[in-house]
């Protein structure tokens, strides 16, 4: 235990308080047959809640935190200091990358000797925690060494580093238990096609997803391998695009029924498409897995991650869920967050608090939606008519066979409204 937070105690579900607690966050309201929280699923970033310092583009640190700097002692700091937010907050989960739980050491070597003593350390404050790990990753886009890539660097040096930190980092998720391992490629991609061969690169990030795949089932790890798309930023091209395009690349390696999508909101922005047609396509290819819950600045364009706080929203992304039968090893990802000038502790707490709130209001709404039924049953009638003999015949017959009904039939088809306004009426009772 830390004296950050100032010996806070747990908040509460409270829908009246004037106070920091929970207004909507009750974990255990039933849900269409299941816990909230066992729907949700929520869990902390540790990477922006613990590691970042709160610098921009034009400036550095902000945040003054005891556990800043490169040191084992530091590292355990930052570790107490974590799992004290988890307990206050009440979160299932937790999230890292390798680089945010260890000190960087001079070599391979000797990060990897702070890393496992890390694992070590955080098994022990595992033990003593309600809080799991959600999945582990591996950062191969902050050191200078991946300036040009991981698996898809010129320098095969640079993807045998990147093939050791990975197997590094899926040992030690399933050490702890993890559910879930996440590759993002942040700088999987090029920023200029004048030096790139973008074919060798993607046939190189094709066999190292291959390799990572062969590598979980040797160990036996149980939980589920996750790529998280993005279109850009850093790299100006990701060859991670969208769903779309992880889902062709994972057809092209014979992957696409080994790994899952991880979707994060801001990027699915980034990406011109909705979070809600990110999951819907990703559960209709059979690939979804967990969310990373995190909006941008609709102004900025870029990935500001922040913590969402737009309820009818987060509900159209919970509906998705939902119908893709809620989460089975994934869950709500805080990939989010403070403004660079919210410096103290309670900005921490009152952050996730906040969001957590407006999961909770936004899977309430999607939960009454679905127990309604008028926006399916409406859906379903769109295209009703497909139901007929005649019309699933025709998706097994020929162009032939369909031009000759048309004219034996004397085909005439009248337009039908698609109710957009009635249907968003409709959203608009429950949000
Ligand atoms: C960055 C990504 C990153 C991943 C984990 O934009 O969202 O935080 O979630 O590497
Ligand atoms: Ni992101
Ligand atoms: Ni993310």
């Amino acid at each position: 235990m830390s004296d950050f937070f100032n010996n806070m105690q747990p908040l509460q579900f409270d829908p009246e308080s004037q106070d920091l607690a929970f207004r909507h966050y009750n974990p255990d309201e039933m849900l269409i047959g299941k816990r909230m929280e066992d729907h949700l699923r929520f869990s902390v970033a540790y990477w922006h809640s613990f590691a970042w310092p709160g610098g921009d583009p034009f400036g550095g640190q902000t945040f003054d935190r005891p556990w800043f700097g490169e040191t084992m002692a530091l590292a355990k700091l930052k570790a107490d200091v974590a799992f004290d937010m988890f307990s206050i907050l009440g979160i299932p989960f937790f999230c890292w990358h390798d680089a945010d739980i260890r000190p960087e050491g001079a070599d391979f070597k000797s990060s990897r000797r702070n890393f496992e003593d890390m694992v070590d350390y955080l098994a022990l404050k595992m033990e003593s925690s309600e809080t799991q790990l959600l999945w582990g990753t591996a950062n191969m886009f902050s050191h200078r060494r991946f300036m040009s890539g991981a698996a898809t660097n010129p320098n095969p040096d640079v993807f045998a580093w990147s093939a050791a930190t990975v197997k590094l980092c899926l040992d030690a998720t399933q050490k702890l238990g993890g559910e879930n391992y996440v590759l993002w490629g942040g700088r999987e991609g090029y920023e200029t096609l004048l030096n790139t061969d973008l074919k060798r690169e993607r046939q190189q990030a094709g066999r190292f997803l291959q390799m990572v795949v062969e590598y979980k089932h040797k160990i036996g790890f149980k939980g589920a391998i996750l790529v998280e798309p993005k279109p850009q930023e850093p790299s100006k091209h990701q060859y991670d695009y969208d769903v779309a395009t992880v889902f062709g690349f994972l057809k092209e390696f014979g992957l696409e029924n080994e790994v899952k999508m991880n979707i994060e909101q801001g990027h699915a922005i980034l990406a011109g498409h909705s979070f809600e047609h990110e999951l819907a396509l990703a559960s209709s290819l059979g690939i979804f897995g967990s969310i990373d819950m995190n909006r941008n600045d609709y102004q900025s364009g870029w990935d500001t991650d922040q913590f969402p706080n737009n309820v009818p929203e987060v509900a159209l992304a919970y509906y998705e869920v939902l119908k893709a039968g809620g989460f089975t090893t994934g869950g709500t990802n805080f990939d989010a967050k403070l403004r660079r000038q919210s410096l103290d502790p309670i900005d921490l707490i009152a952050g996730h608090a906040g969001a957590m709130d407006v999961c909770a209001r936004g899977l309430k709404a999607a939960a009454a939606m679905i127990e309604d039924g008028t926006l399916e049953t409406m859906r379903e009638e769109r295209y009703a008519n497909w139901n007929t003999p005649q019309a699933k015949a025709m998706l097994k017959g020929s162009l032939d066979d369909a031009a000759a009904r048309v004219e034996a039939e004397n085909m005439n088809p009248e337009p039908i409204s698609g109710r957009q306004e009635i249907l968003e009426n409709i959203v608009n009772r429950f949000v």
